[in-house]
């Protein structure tokens, strides 16, 4: 049954395109966060690659993958409030290829330096060009206590900012690096401080708080970062990285469970089906 995509609101697309970045109008419903947390607990209790921890400890970090692991991740990448979106602004069929979830624990959840994503998608990947889309869902309360995503609206305009100290190969050919050093807190691609206070000095910092089940959409070459996290509160936050099914790497190197092999267009869930 063909499934009628969502209209994106004009006012949502001309934000994106704008600043880089937009929250959508409407939430994941308090039924499927519920199911998403549970599968947070189920995940994280799981020895295996795909459950990243903190430096020197074993608090959990992020889970990735999880759409392979788990039926709520799995059927969350199918919903049309999630892909009609990424269909809408890439302007074709979407496969995943990135999914998952930074955990940002009360008093442990540690930083994300700031960065673009596609710089990593770009250099280790061999991503010819940043037709993906990051589409965030927040399975926590999100305030400007517990490390909120902080993104420079406009930024995503710049292309890949190259750090010069981090030598990074620059020919969209896998690099080879490894890869835990792309989901730590000592990133191998970072904008350099200076550079990112000055950009956000020139053109602001938006913050993306909000209640569990908001939804955000941001850019791969937007520059982003999130502080560790101070409060009691966790912020745990979902990303799924669609990418145009035209866009796949051609020889992708890191783990599947960080650039997807399987590049078959997602197929849409009816609204309804639970
Ligand atoms: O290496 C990657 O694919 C991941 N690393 C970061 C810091 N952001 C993009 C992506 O999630
Ligand atoms: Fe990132």
């Amino acid at each position: 049954m063909s499934l009628v995509a969502r209209q994106l609101p004009d006012q949502t697309r001309l934000d994106y395109e704008k600043d880089g970045w937009c929250r959508l109008p409407e939430r994941l419903p308090a039924d499927e966060v519920r199911d998403l947390r549970a599968s947070v607990e189920r995940l994280s209790a799981q020895d295996r690659p795909e459950v990243v921890y903190e430096r020197d400890s074993r608090v959990v970090r992020a889970l990735h993958g999880c759409h392979l692991l788990d039926d709520a991740c799995a059927r969350l990448v199918r919903l049309p409030l999630l892909l009609d979106v990424a269909e809408s602004l890439l302007g074709g069929p979407v496969y995943v290829y990135q999914f998952k979830i930074n955990l940002k624990q009360p008093r442990r959840g540690e930083a994300w330096p700031w960065h673009q994503d596609y710089t990593f998608w770009f250099h280790e990947d061999g991503m010819r060009r940043p037709d993906a889309i990051n589409i965030a869902v927040h399975l926590d309360d999100v305030d400007e206590e517990n490390g909120p995503l902080r993104l420079i609206p406009g930024s995503h305009r710049l292309g890949i900012i190259e750090n010069p100290a981090e030598g990074a190969t620059g020919d969209g050919h896998p690099g080879g690096g490894d890869w835990r050093q792309h989901v730590s807190a000592d990133l191998a691609y970072t904008v350099p401080e200076a550079e990112a206070v000055a950009l956000a000095d020139a053109d602001g910092l938006r913050f993306a708080t909000g209640p569990a089940g908001t939804v955000c959409a941001f850019h791969p070459n937007i520059v982003h970062s999130s502080t560790s996290n101070a409060s009691d509160s966790r912020r745990a936050l979902l990303l799924v990285t669609y990418n145009l099914v035209s866009n796949a790497p051609h020889r992708p190197t890191r783990p599947a469970f960080l650039v997807a092999r399987d590049t078959a267009p997602v197929v849409r869930l009816a609204e309804s089906s639970r």
